[in-house]
């Protein structure tokens, strides 16, 4: 029984999604690869072409109708996120280019701000190559070491280890919130306080959880924050970092240029305020005025409606596969979230991706740029289906019936 306030109406919602009527190999399209990118609604859209066809101008420097146009937009998308993310203020919220720029210019600031040989970073096993490279780059380049927590055979993080490994040389804790090729959900709380305790901060990569769960930063406490807006119904190329104020205030800049300036000469730069510290260079403005239409719009639909559906997916998708013979979970967490993960017999996934292609579904194969969890689980690469509130139980059915087929053609 659907007892959400709003239930949500899918009907209504796919056909917001011009994308997702359409034929694949001539069979309907189902789109199960929404951890990689998911589709956009029909206001984002249009909300980035009326940018381009309307108030195309660059931001914070002119004086004239078309810039201040695009100024104001710029500036009511931050505050659509502050409140997206309940910041306590428009200073904490950065754009970047996405979840990886973000973890970048966290990892070059923190580096050369704080961090000094024999001092440690600790992320999971469960981490997606952006939030293990570039903490692997600055260890490497500052003498620091970093360290990892393990995970068990279902895919959660153990956490003595990781209380155990908190010391007065750790400098900050980088941890995924849900794991793009587990499917797990870390318990944060958890996480976030002990390390508090210890006065250690905490970043958390938030890439597979906007599109799926409410993200309260106050209430989590997080310190730093990031996310892409390209998987959250957003146009690709932008993202977000949230940050403490009294960190960012701390931290140097990342990039040097044009709007990161109070004042420049020869000898010295004196930098600008929050936000713009860290927001060199003309932004990406049309995107972002498209991610704010596209948090709205997830908003309007509302995360309750939303978990309540995608629970029951991920229950009846997880409930049907079990009917294969050879299933293998990998990623069987009691918390979890967006995506399965899943390896059939010795079938390989390359080859189930492709036949599951020709009966129009589009699922990811591959290390899903996990290797550590590959390595892990000792399998080359996993099929991960993943899902998004607009997909439905009878996609999930047509995944079952392309599964048969692949197992009918390797029988
Ligand atoms: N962190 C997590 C947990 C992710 O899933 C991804 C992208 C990133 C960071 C990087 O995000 P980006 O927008 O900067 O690229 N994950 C995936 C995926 O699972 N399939 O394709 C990209």
């Amino acid at each position: 029984m659907n007892t959400a306030l709003h239930p949500l109406d899918v009907e209504k919602i796919r056909t917001e999604f011009p994308i997702l009527q359409q034929e694949v190999h001539g069979k309907p399209l189902v789109y199960l690869d929404n951890a990689a990118t998911s589709q956009k609604p029909i206001v984002v859209i249009d909300a980035i072409q009326d940018y381009y066809l309307k108030y195309n101008s660059n931001v914070h420097r002119g004086v004239h109708r078309l810039s201040q146009l695009a100024s104001d937009a710029y500036e009511e998308t931050r505050e659509t996120i502050r409140q997206f993310l309940n910041a306590s203020s428009l200073q904490e919220i950065i754009f970047t280019k996405g979840t990886t720029d973000g973890i970048n210019l966290l990892a070059a600031s923190i580096g050369r701000g704080m961090i000094k040989p024999g001092d440690e970073i600790i992320i999971s096993a469960m981490e997606h190559h952006s939030n293990i490279v570039p903490w692997q780059m600055m260890c490497e380049d500052r003498g620091a070491k970093l360290r990892v927590i393990p995970i068990n055979d279902d895919g959660e993080i153990l956490f003595e280890a990781y209380e155990e490994m908190l010391n007065e040389r750790t400098k900050l804790v980088s941890i995924v919130h849900t794991s793009n090729s587990l499917g797990t959900v870390n318990p944060l709380r958890e996480i976030i306080d002990l390390a508090h305790s210890k006065n250690i901060p905490v970043l958390v990569d938030g890439a597979q959880a906007v599109p799926h769960t409410k993200v309260d930063v106050q209430a989590l406490d997080c310190d730093f924050f990031v996310f892409s807006s390209h998987k959250v119904f957003g146009p690709t190329g932008v993202g977000v970092l949230y940050g403490k104020k009294e960190w960012l205030k701390k931290l140097p800049p990342y990039q040097g240029g044009g709007d990161m300036i109070l004042h420049v000469t020869f000898e010295k730069t004196k930098f600008n305020e929050l936000p713009y510290k860290f927001e060199a260079g003309t932004p990406n403005i049309a995107d972002v005025i498209g991610l704010g239409v596209a948090l709205q719009y997830v908003q309007k639909i509302g995360y309750d409606a939303i978990s309540e559906w995608e629970n029951d997916l991920i229950q009846y998708a997880l409930h049907r596969l079990q009917e294969i013979e050879g299933m293998r979970f990998v990623g069987n967490a009691k918390h979890r979230a967006g995506a399965i993960s899943f390896v059939l017999g010795d079938i390989h996934p390359h080859d189930v991706g492709t036949i599951l292609d020709r009966e129009g579904v589009a699922v990811r194969t591959g290390h899903h740029c996990t290797q550590p969890v590959m390595q892990r689980f000792k399998v080359p690469a996993t099929t991960r289906a993943s899902f998004a509130f607009y997909n439905t139980k009878e996609e999930i059915d047509q995944l079952m019936n392309a599964l048969h087929k692949v197992i009918e053609m390797f029988a």
